[in-house]
């Protein structure tokens, strides 16, 4: 496999301005029709290149005649000789039954869909499979009528018919030009939920999502969540929806979350489908967020594409900031703030830290498909946010609006959007973005000195970024820097020198930089990186006394949860260290007392109180080190959680009882106080009143989030009652693979020191499929990624466990293959035998005779 290079970019020579495709629908032999309009760009360029994979070709002719001047190449087809301008027919043979890697034209279940981001259109026919080539659509879809009476594609119906043989026809037309990435198609028997939206401007749009047949009530939420993307992007960004008709389809065999394809979206079944009975919280707020998410592509995607596939996160970044923003506005906006940041911290950091680091526009590309990241996605979206913060809202939309005007309908890079977002608002951002460009997670180490005399405070901030894989030099970088001071009685101090006012959000663009205080009239206490206001690590020596009172006093939420963060973290590191020196764990009073302070505040929304009580995760705590010891973090996690339920269980059982609701709603106070009772839950499992709570919630609860955080909890703590709760459940949902995903991950994360005889044993269950992204996400990934104890068990096992599963996997789907194999890269991160153990199994993969180039990428880098 050959890598491709950012820096290499040339426009297309030809492009494609209308394509007329026919599908003749069989599961074997799909018969693909295409005919394109296609223009030179580049005079004298006469030999167009299409890209192809696994087709059959059957036909190739130029306005209509026959044509001898073309080769079959390893990417493609060559064609020879051509015009200026002619139409291109191609006729293709695809199988749909045999394609397992779940790109290009499929079955799912029953059905026929596409997924063609960022490369399966080339397994539909010969393409310029390639974002900067845009073409308007029309779509005819022939297939057996009763077997599937819904065909579907981009755009408005325009006609359809019926033919012999049981079978009809139905013709779509998309007014918008598109690159191929966006174009969809499905053909199925569904259950149709339907409603409709009046634009700000008064248009109708019918709204559809399809679902499997029986399922109709699971889709209610899933259609709300549009309707409020709709509304919201109206009125936060001014965008409104442009088409006709917005299709949502639920499959069951999915790669990703969902995909954005114009006016008819395909969804995986777990972002669409829920009721109180199947879905728990997190599901609802899960589909709310990938419901708007892409819906909001339509401007942020659809309408503004990307240039070339280096541009990913000028559509991606871009997308998560606003269904970030979404939920954030729609529900409780520190809880939302605080799970983002702990995607940040835990795996993006780590993503940083790993062989397959890049920046958030990568510059070498081997298979895109492994380039849909959390460092495009998550920390693309980072950097959109600290853009939001150096313009502020008004600065940021007038930016946006300058995007839209300025790319609509065209292929655009980030440096556009930059230029954009600079020129509305008069804000310089040449060094910011190095962003773009720069990987790694950049250390902030801050220092402060107070001077009772002169009344000044000093605040030193140093920017280190540490060499990233393939980047030794990094440079400074600009960070917006947001603090506060508070006085003891936990008033703000406001920023000034010399009578002037100081922004809260300093513009740190320097290695090192000291800020200057004046009129600070008693030593302060200092709150930083307030709303983590740049994806970085920061470093400060606070004392306790001081991160206890940011925890009570601090005006946001999310300072105070971070204070937390940062009270945990100080003695989780020191016990680490304790238990690898053969003494005793000990967390001092303060600790437990903060803790118990959070959660008796009764001006707190529930829902915080709950974050607050979170423990960072095995694999967030492993991030801190630079030698991973799985065996002492889990230790020291284990025995602080302990630590909190017998001290504050009084406090936990109080709150615990007063939380239980009579009748079940997902409004969001009901959310928050189902979120802080069943975290109350898990810690109280692990007392003596653990089994009876347990047994108790999971015999009483009327919805899927109750009955799942007793299962939890009785599977982290081990109780007695795991083994019939697990059993009941398995019996109960069998038939549903959605719903038995929540129990095969409980199988991957069962803490129990045989958990992978356990996990072996479940790939044997009736609901199990290795077929089935969902299934082999929930069992294997949570066992090999969530169960750090037991992966990482010294014998070896779980890696040889893992590769096997690989191993199957290169060759039926190399796209989850390759989302499996991160715990992998991140061998050289634990002790030496570890480490062998890993190697080999890496080394035997890269033996593999038909190595997928999705796993070829990640092993070569793994091993450099
Ligand atoms: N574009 C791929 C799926 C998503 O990010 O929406
Ligand atoms: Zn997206």
């Amino acid at each position: 496999p050959t890598a491709k290079y950012r820096a290499d970019y040339t426009a297309p020579d030809f492009t494609i301005t209308d394509i007329d495709l026919v599908f003749d629908l069989q599961d074997t032999a799909t018969r693909v029709v295409a005919v394109s309009q296609v223009k030179q760009q580049t005079q004298g360029v006469t030999s167009l290149e299409l890209d192809g994979d696994d087709l059959v070709l059957r036909r190739l002719e130029i306005n209509g005649e026959s044509w001898p001047h073309y080769e079959e190449t390893a990417e493609g087809l060559l064609i020879r000789q051509l015009p200026e301008a002619f139409e291109l027919t191609i006729e293709t043979e695809i199988n749909p039954e045999a394609n397992t890697a779940l790109e290009g034209l499929y079955k799912s279940g029953g059905g026929f869909c596409t997924q063609c981001e960022a490369e399966g259109f080339r397994r539909i026919t010969f393409y310029q499979d390639r974002p900067d080539v845009l073409a308007r659509f029309t779509t005819k879809v022939i297939a057996d009528k009763a077997k599937y009476p819904y065909l579907l594609s981009n755009g408005n119906k325009v006609a359809s018919g019926e033919l012999d043989n049981g079978r009809h026809w139905v013709q779509w037309q998309d007014p918008y030009p598109k690159p191929c990435y966006l174009f969809a198609l499905v053909a199925g028997d569904f259950d149709v939920l339907r409603d409709n939206y009046k634009t700000v401007s008064g248009r109708d749009v019918a709204l559809e999502i399809f679902v499997d047949k029986g399922n109709l009530d699971r889709a209610e939420h899933a259609m709300q969540s549009l309707i409020n993307s709709m509304k919201w992007d109206e009125e936060r960004f001014g965008l409104e929806y442009d088409l006709d008709i917005y299709m949502v389809v639920a499959v069951d065999f999915f790669n990703m979350g969902a995909m954005e394809n114009k006016g008819l979206n395909i969804f995986n079944s777990k972002y669409v489908l829920a009721n109180p009975a199947t879905a728990t919280d997190t599901d609802y707020l899960g589909i709310e967020a990938v419901i708007g998410h892409e819906y909001f592509h339509n401007w942020t995607g659809n309408r503004i594409t990307c240039r070339d596939w280096f541009q990913l996160s000028l559509k991606e970044g871009l997308t998560v900031f606003r269904d970030q923003e979404f939920s954030s506005d729609l529900g409780s906006r520190p809880v939302n703030r605080i799970n983002n940041v702990r995607v940040m911290r835990g795996p993006q950091f780590a993503e940083d830290r790993g062989p397959m680091s890049h920046p958030i526009r990568p510059e070498k590309v081997i298979e895109m498909n492994n380039f849909y990241t959390l460092t495009v996605y998550e920390k693309g979206s980072e950097v959109i946010r600290m853009m939001h913060t150096l313009l502020g809202e008004a600065g940021f939309q007038a930016g946006m609006k300058l995007y839209v005007e300025r790319h609509d309908g065209t292929a655009a890079t980030c440096d556009d959007f930059v230029l954009a977002m600079e020129e509305a608002s008069g804000v310089d951002l040449s060094q910011f973005r190095l962003w773009y460009s720069q990987s790694g997670t950049p250390l902030v180490k801050v220092s402060t000195e107070y001077d009772a005399d002169a009344k000044r405070y000093l605040v030193t901030v140093q920017q280190h970024t540490a060499p990233t894989a393939g980047q030794a030099d990094k440079q400074p970088l600009h960070i917006p820097f947001d603090i506060e001071l508070y006085d003891s009685k936990g008033q703000v101090i406001e920023l000034q020198r010399n009578g002037e006012k100081i922004h809260h959000v300093l513009n740190v663009t320097e290695s090192e930089q000291t800020f200057e205080f004046d009129q600070v009239h008693e030593q302060p206490v200092i709150s930083m990186l307030r709303e983590f206001s740049a994806p970085v690590v920061l470093e400060h020596d606070y004392s306790d006394q001081e991160l206890v009172f940011l925890m009570t006093h601090a005006r946001n939420e999310f300072a105070r949860w971070d204070a937390g963060q940062m009270l945990l973290a100080k003695y989780i590191r020191s016990n680490v260290a304790a238990v690898q020196a053969g003494e005793e764990v000990v967390f001092p009073e303060t600790v437990v007392d903060a803790f118990r302070g959070a959660l008796l505040d009764e001006k707190l929304d529930p829902a915080f109180i709950a974050e607050m009580l979170t423990l960072p995760s095995e694999n967030e705590v492993a991030g801190w080190y630079d030698l991973v010891d799985v065996d002492a973090i889990h230790a020291v996690l284990g025995q602080l959680e302990m630590l909190l339920a017998t001290e504050l269980e009084d406090e936990l059982t109080a709150i615990y009882h007063s939380l239980k609701q009579t009748s079940y709603s997902i409004e969001h106070g009901a959310i928050a106080k189902r979120a802080l009772r069943n975290r109350c839950l898990a810690y109280l499992a692990l007392t003596a009143q653990g089994e009876k709570l347990v047994s108790a919630q999971y015999e009483a609860a009327d919805n899927m989030t109750d009955t799942m955080a007793a299962m939890s909890a009785a599977n982290e703590a081990q109780l007695a009652c795991r083994e019939w709760q697990m059993a009941d459940f398995s019996d109960k949902w069998t038939h549903d693979g959605l719903v038995m995903d929540k129990w095969f991950i409980l199988q991957g994360k069962n803490p129990a020191a045989n958990a992978l005889d356990n996990v072996r044993e479940t790939m044997q269950h009736p609901a199990f499929s290795l077929k089935n992204p969902n299934r082999t996400r929930s069992l294997v990934a949570s066992f090999c990624a969530n169960n750090p104890v037991r992966f990482h068990a010294k014998d070896g096992s779980g890696y040889r466990f893992l590769t096997e599963i690989l191993t199957a996997l290169n060759t039926s789907n190399p796209q989850l293959a390759s989302r499996l194999i991160e715990p992998f890269l991140k061998y050289r991160l634990y002790d030496e035998e570890r480490q062998a153990l890993m190697r080999a199994e890496l080394e035997k993969l890269a033996g593999l005779d038909n190595l997928a180039r999705d796993l070829f990428e990640k092993v070569e880098k793994a091993l450099e």
